[in-house]
């Protein structure tokens, strides 16, 4: 497609698998995906950045696909040797992931903005695209569960969502600015694609750094959104347990709901077409379409819708 500069909101595995859809169907260069960085976790002394590297490894082609998460074919030794050291290891870093965390720490340290650090990343694994964190400042999402408030990852890997939500919290976002490169992104797309994330963690957590919903409002560009939750539940990952915590209803609905106040369309799965009068009643044009991504061609297919509606 001529002239058409997409600009994509996205969260990790979900979006990551979309957009190697959308990068067989727009020129790469043409691309720029705007990532949460509220999962971002400090571990043993290294900046972890799991959105920014599951959208960077996917689209160079290392993911391990079947995990969504981490290099293909990726050791364990330094984590194993860490846990030998008596040290936490819940978290399953490899030993060419951890690569990336040390040389993204030295980086920051040597006081480059994470938007630089990320763009000699994609460089470095040859990617065309552009990727850029949403804030270069500090960001947490906090979980606040029955069992006290933690990190989101904690609440994800380490305690495996056991625990009842009972709300989210977003440190740091009275003071982050967003990425000045992803502020233009979005007033300057001639299009906009939400990835099917997660709407409370990975998509809400962009839209809550000041500035964003705003410019999302302000650009010219069309919105289109298409929903993660397929048949009244998630695919994959916290979504529906964040959703009823927050007291939310967990439907297409509910999503496109989060999003009317700049959305122009929603994609919803086919299971949820009874939906389409309730998104349509919000002032946005709802497209029904299969939207499970389990083969390349899925992926593709629901590329071309969403670029359709830009
Ligand atoms: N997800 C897990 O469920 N378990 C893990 O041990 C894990 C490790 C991990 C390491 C690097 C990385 O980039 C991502 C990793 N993820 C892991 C995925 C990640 O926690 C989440 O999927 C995202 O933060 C949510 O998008």
């Amino acid at each position: 497609m001529a002239d058409l500069k997409v600009t994509c909101l996205a969260g990790g595995v979900g979006a990551a698998r979309f957009l190697q859809g959308l990068v067989r169907v727009v020129s790469r260069e043409d691309v720029t995906v705007v990532v949460n960085t509220g999962d971002d976790i400090e571990l043993y002394g290294l900046h972890v950045s799991p959105d920014l590297d599951i959208v960077s490894y996917t689209l160079a082609g290392i993911v391990d696909e079947e995990k969504g998460w981490g290099v293909k074919d990726d050791t364990f030794s330094c984590l194993g040797m860490l846990k030998n050291l008596g040290c936490e290891s819940w978290f399953n870093l490899g030993d060419k992931d951890l690569a990336t965390h040390i040389y993204r720490t030295h980086l920051l340290e040597e006081g480059f903005s994470l938007s630089e650090v990320t763009a000699k990343i994609c460089r470095s694994l040859g990617l065309e695209e552009t990727i850029l964190p949403m804030t270069n400042d500090r960001f947490e999402t906090r979980i606040l569960t029955d069992k006290g408030e933690m990190h989101f990852q904690e609440y994800m890997v380490k305690r495996g969502m056991r625990d009842r939500v009972l709300g989210v919290r977003f440190e740091g976002v009275e003071q982050a600015k967003p990425a000045p490169e992803a502020l233009n992104a979005i007033l300057e797309a001639s299009g906009i694609i939400v990835c099917p994330s997660n709407p409370i963690v990975s998509i809400g957590t962009i839209l809550s750094v000041r500035g964003i919903r705003e410019a999302l409002k302000k650009t010219r560009a069309k919105i289109v959104a298409i929903s993660p939750i397929i048949a009244g539940t998630v695919v994959k990952g916290p979504a529906e347990k964040l959703m009823k915590g927050l007291g939310m209803e967990v439907s297409a609905f509910s999503v496109a709901d989060l999003y009317k106040d700049f959305l122009d369309v929603f994609i919803l799965d086919t299971a949820d077409k009874k939906q389409k009068p309730r998104v349509e009643a919000l002032g946005i044009k709802a497209i029904v379409v299969d939207t499970l991504m389990k083969t390349m061609e899925d992926k593709i297919r629901l590329a071309k819708v969403a670029l359709s509606c830009l």
